[in-house]
């Protein structure tokens, strides 16, 4: 044998099995060692940040194997992949997700404990990754956990923000905003590939050069370049092989500084275009659902999307010597339009890089790409004024007319004097200024356009895009959104898991579908009392947090009724809070009233900008402020609102809660996503017919589902009839006596006007009606209170809910995917191939 033979990966594997092995004594050696050489301490000078990381790297070892076998697989076998573009990956924190898809949790936790160490604790030092606002930065980790998890080759594309989603903190009941520094104790999980960095061109000018044979050729010149340097993440499947790519760029001055300037003694100015240059991937956008027009936002956007392509394009000429095969090689998505842009850039390199003739490059561009909406929200459609954009990118633009001359010429031969169809379907809108619409781009640029549950997708058709629908009906369809049952189930509800594994074997963490078994336990006294023990539990996890907090211990005999989500109006944070008051009232008006106790528990941030929905916050704390300390409440109601709520903190709520509030206005929602995890923990819901979850309650059945507001349609009738709330306010006591209650400054008697636009936007406009709502929620709401008190009644609902809620896997939603828009098969990995 040489001393250093030809290190393929058995080799290498073979002559490093601590750093591959599985027993405690392997996992013991290997932190032991990490602490050493990657921590440079010893056990005794050791800090918890030490532990965690050694024992991260140690993980990590564990996945390194796999992950260089995954990619030689997929190159090999010449797999099909799908690319996921997405402006937000909110992943969460890696350690204790890694350590159960690798299925060495508890051997984890054993070797520790050899040492006087405990792994909760450890686990504890992690940062949580914010690299995204909300459902649909989540919804793309869930796809990249469902994806490894199935054995199907994938990329996540997206951007290596410095700062992720503010750290939210409540000061006086009001929001304050924190930076994100999220790297600052290092990120053990990331490894940089600085040799497959990428240059991406800004601004500059677009010169046309005629050839010698006639032909015409188009350059993008005289640009500013910056570099997009990849930083790859591990996804791994659970307990499989597989271990796919999350892969975020990272910008970089392309020249550290400008030599002329320093050299002229502009030593400030020097470093100052570097910073600009890197300033690109230094922040998320923190807006939910609203569409931010800055250029900075431009910038990322086409930043990622032109790294990503120019990476996809790399890989598949290594690979290939033709281009000809793109789509039968890599499906693109885009996360919305964000990534939209990369219609545009696909087409540019296809043109003005390789050649190809626009026809063929067209055909190739739409084969490949694939576009999901995640809302209906108007303010939230992108679209970019044509004056900056022309300045940013050129070229892009270029194309981008280009395609829309071609695409309109199409709609003319379908629709001939058809300008007004041509106008709103046109991808350049008319006016003062003109604008890019994203939304356009990305449909007529795609195969396939989805929405993210079966209501949602039919809006998309029928009031979102109802033109392009009747162009290519056959492009659209549904995709109804689903989350990981392994970080939402096993990771976060342990004893959940273990009382479900005891009674139908382990296979329902692979195929959700397997907890319909469950239901064979609904009379068996002997498990509804564990359910209730176990919820018992998990709501003591929760309630330590709130004394750690809050100072109190909420009444564990209490309903925990829980909203958690971005705060925005057409959530109805405030029809929640209209409850609580409406209660208070009432109790204070009868004391001996006998309702069962509630703590109304929130979470949540709002975006920077967003005044209305920061009073929401505040209102709430002001009401929790109030009512906590009436004594003549004692217990009865206590409001608490957590701050910072991200997915570590959802971990530990979402297994607590007994009352999931699922509340939007109907055809707002599109679909949710948290809706799932609560029911998948035994949650009840309280909930409109909106989103996802009118097919939850299709799933779990009406009789365990708590039902109340107007329809879709009938929200549309009433606003088209004109809608005024003034009606439904003078014929509902409860709500006209808490909204004046609001409005007497009784919350807040240090400011009494301070809700004032809150109430006045209730009573003149209430563009999310929840006056029109308020009393059939107040009666929903009561109807649980009736419930909870009958404990055996309670608790099978929580079983049908729970044995019924397969359908929500992430799995079952990328299965769809896999087969009906991006034409995947499994790949798996096999550690004993050798290539
Ligand atoms: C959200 C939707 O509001 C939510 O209903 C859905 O479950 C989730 O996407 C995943 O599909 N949308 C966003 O988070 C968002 O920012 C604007 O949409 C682009």
């Amino acid at each position: 044998r040489r001393p250093m033979a030809d290190g393929t990966i058995q080799e290498v594997v073979q002559n490093h099995s601590s750093r591959v092995g599985m027993t405690p004594e392997d996992l013991e050696q290997s932190v032991l060692e990490h602490l050493f050489y990657t921590c440079g301490k010893d056990l005794r000078s050791a800090t918890p940040l030490d532990v965690y990381r050694a024992i991260s790297h140690a993980t990590r070892d564990r996945l390194v194997h796999r992950w260089l076998q995954s990619k030689r697989t997929y190159f090999h076998h010449e797999a099909k992949r799908v690319c996921y573009l997405s402006a937000e990956f909110l992943i969460g924190r890696a350690l204790a997700q890694n350590l159960l898809n690798l299925g060495i949790y508890h051997l984890a936790e054993t070797s520790l404990d050899h040492r006087g160490l405990t792994l909760k604790d450890i686990l504890e030092e992690e940062l949580d990754p914010g690299l995204g606002n909300g459902g649909l930065g989540r919804l793309a980790a869930c796809f990249m956990e469902s994806l490894a998890t199935l054995q199907y080759p994938a990329y996540g594309y997206g951007i290596r923000y410095e700062f992720g989603i503010f750290d939210q903190e409540i000061a006086n009941g009001w929001q304050v905003e924190r930076g994100d520094d999220w790297l600052r104790r290092g990120n053990p999980w990331e490894v940089p590939r600085h040799e497959l960095s990428v240059g991406v061109n800004f601004y500059g000018r677009v010169e046309a050069r005629v050839h010698v044979d006639g032909t015409k050729s188009m350059h993008w010149v005289d640009t500013q370049t910056v570099i997009g340097v990849p930083y790859d993440t591990p996804i791994l499947g659970y307990q499989n092989n597989t271990v796919n790519t999350l892969r975020l760029w990272s910008a970089k001055a392309s020249k550290e500084f400008n030599f002329s300037v320093f050299n002229d003694g502009d030593y400030r100015r020097a470093v100052e275009e570097k910073a600009l240059s890197e300033s690109i991937s230094k922040v998320l956008y923190p807006n939910d659902e609203s569409a931010e027009g800055k250029e900075l936002r431009l910038k990322q956007q086409y930043f990622f999307v032109a790294c990503s392509i120019a990476d996809i394009i790399r890989r598949h000429k290594k690979r290939f010597d033709t281009l000809d095969n793109l789509p039968d090689q890599i499906a693109i998505q885009l996360n919305d339009t964000h990534p939209a842009i990369a219609v545009a850039e696909l087409m540019r390199v296809l043109i003005d890089e390789e050649s190809i003739a626009w026809e063929k490059a067209w055909e190739l561009t739409k084969a490949a790409t694939g576009f999901t909406n995640h809302t209906l929200l108007p303010e939230a459609l992108e679209k970019w004024p044509v004056p900056m954009f022309e300045r940013l990118l050129p070229r892009i633009l270029q194309i981008i007319y280009e395609i829309n001359r071609r695409f309109l010429l199409e709609v003319h031969v379908k629709w001939p004097n058809d300008d007004e169809r041509k106008r709103r379907l046109s991808i350049i809108e008319e006016g003062p200024v003109k604008h890019v619409r994203m939304a356009h781009l990305a449909v007529v640029g795609s195969h396939s356009v989805n929405g993210v549950a079966e209501l949602h997708s039919e809006l998309v058709c029928t009031q979102l895009m109802p033109d392009f629908h009747d162009m290519w009906p056959q492009r659209f369809n549904n995709k109804t959104n689903g989350v990981t049952p392994r970080r939402w189930l096993l990771q976060c509800n342990p004893d959940l898991s273990e009382a479900l594994t005891e009674r139908i074997s382990d296979g329902w963490a692979r195929d959700l579908s397997e907890l319909t078994k469950i239901l064979e336990y609904k009379d068996d006294t002997e498990f509804r009392a564990e359910v209730r023990a176990i919820k018992r539990k998990n709501k003591e996890r929760l309630a330590k947090v709130i004394e750690s907090r809050h100072g109190f211990k909420p009444n564990l005999d209490s309903i925990f009724d829980v909203q958690v989500k971005r705060l925005h109006e057409y959530k109805r944070q405030l029809l929640n809070c209209l409850h609580i008051i409406a209660l208070y009232q009432d109790m204070k008006e009868n004391p001996e009233s006998d309702r069962a106790p509630r703590t109304f528990i929130f979470g949540g941030k709002a975006a920077p900008g967003y005044m209305m929905a920061k009073l929401h916050i505040k209102l709430i704390n002001d009401v929790a402020d109030i009512i906590n300390h009436d004594p003549a409440i004692r217990d009865r109601i206590k409001v608490v609102f957590l701050s910072n709520y991200n997915v570590s903190l959802a971990e530990i709520i979402i297994p607590g809660a007994d009352i999931s509030e699922q509340i939007s206005m109907a055809g707002k929602e599109a679909s949710g996503t948290g809706n799932m995890k609560f029911a998948m923990n035994g949650a009840l819901t309280v909930g409109t017919l909106d989103g996802a979850n009118i097919e939850i309650r299709e799933e779990v059945g009406a009789e365990n589902f708590f039902l109340f507001g107007l329809k879709a349609d009938e929200v549309r009738g009433l606003k088209g009839s004109g809608y005024n709330p003034n009606h439904y306010i003078e014929r509902s006591p409860r709500l006209r006596r808490a909204l004046d209650l609001i409005a007497s400054g009784f919350f807040s008697p240090d400011d009494p006007s301070r809700f004032q636009p809150v109430v006045n936007e209730l009573r003149n406009l209430d563009t999310y009606m929840l006056c029109a709502d308020f009393d059939d929620y107040f009666r929903a709401q009561f109807e649980v209170d009736q419930c909870y008190r009958d404990p055996e009644n309670w608790t099978s609902k929580v079983i049908e809910n729970l044995g019924n809620i397969g359908k929500f896997s992430s799995d079952r939603t990328i299965e769809q995917y896999c087969k009906e828009i991006w034409n995947l098969t499994p790949c798996p990995i096999d550690l004993t191939e050798s290539f």
